[in-house]
């Protein structure tokens, strides 16, 4: 982190990865008021740069020379880049067990000390929807996706611990213009929040590994984030707006996924071999 007068800002270059998806397009805007310059990379190509405070790099995170030159020059990573539903798990692997391990090995050797890793509530998508958790409950990863982003905050314990790395972990919700369906009255978080949330991944100080829960303040939320509070990360939307709209909808089976667990249908996709 750098507070010298020619960078009043808090980081001179941020890396964003997975900028042309769905999340990326919005930090790619937001991002600018921590840093003098974001390089928002994907592996999909995207507009060039519209300004000097832009880098555009277009990079395959399977890609392990790409990913270090990727990095270069680079204070802090937004790792967003990634499959980001579920698929078969040859699908997973490059993009995002390789791929994230090539982050944190590239945030080694560059020196780079602060990472914000876009986890899921997928990691803990195994849970009945009437129980409510938090960091310290134990994974039920719903799938190779939430496997693979469950491997992904095992990264980010080890390379704390073994050399110093800090990272915020977020466990999104559902991060959408609006909730979709019922469970998302649960689970949406609104980009104003995932903006906040992010602000506070980025510069709250001492964060170790911390993992936190994304999402809105929505009235019937399944999780609760005591142990993220040295964030200060408090939401100030509610899918609550959205409820008569999408209670309008046909409800699900009492049995199904969606109703039963806090992963919905993730928990019934697949299996891929057959
Ligand atoms: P998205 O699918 O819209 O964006 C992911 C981006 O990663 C895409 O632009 C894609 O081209 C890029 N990508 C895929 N494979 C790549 C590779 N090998 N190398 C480089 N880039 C690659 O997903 P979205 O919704 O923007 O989510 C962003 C991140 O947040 C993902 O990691 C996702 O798993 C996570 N997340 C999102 C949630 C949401 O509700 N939007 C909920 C929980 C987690
Ligand atoms: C996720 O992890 C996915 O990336 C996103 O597409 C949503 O499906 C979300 O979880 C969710 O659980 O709604």
């Amino acid at each position: 982190m750098s507070t010298s007068p020619a960078s009043p800002k808090p980081f001179k270059r941020i890396l964003l990865t997975g900028a042309a998806g769905g999340l990326g397009q919005i930090l790619r805007e937001t991002l600018h008021t921590h840093c003098a310059i974001v390089r928002a990379s994907d592996i999909s190509p995207m507009a060039p740069s519209r300004s000097t405070q832009e880098e555009v790099v277009q990079c395959d995170l399977a890609d392990k020379a790409a990913v270090h030159a990727l990095a270069q020059d680079v204070e802090a990573i937004v790792h967003l880049g990634g499959i980001s539903v579920e698929r078969s798990f040859e699908e997973i692997l490059d993009a995002n067990i390789r791929g994230t391990f090539h982050i944190y090995e590239a945030a080694r050797k560059h020196g780079i000390k602060r990472i914000v890793f876009a986890s899921s509530n997928h990691v803990t998508g195994f849970y009945p929807q009437d129980v409510e958790l938090d960091a310290h409950s134990p994974r039920r990863p719903d799938g190779y996706y939430a496997l693979s982003k469950s491997y992904g905050e095992d990264l980010a314990t080890f390379y704390f611990h073994r050399y110093g790395i800090e990272t915020v972990s977020l466990r999104i919700g559902s991060s959408f213009p609006e909730p979709r369906n019922l469970r998302m009255l649960s689970t949406w978080l609104s980009y104003a929040d995932l903006d906040r949330l992010v602000a506070r991944a980025l510069l709250s100080p001492n964060v170790g590994h911390s993992v936190v829960y994304g999402v809105s303040a929505n009235r019937d939320v399944w999780w609760n984030n005591r142990h993220a509070e040295h964030l200060g990360f408090v939401p100030q939307d509610s899918s609550h707006v959205f409820r008569a709209q999408v209670e309008q909808q046909p409800k699900p089976p009492v049995d199904s996924p969606d109703s039963l667990f806090q992963g919905g249908a993730f928990t019934a996709a697949g299996p891929f071999d057959d």
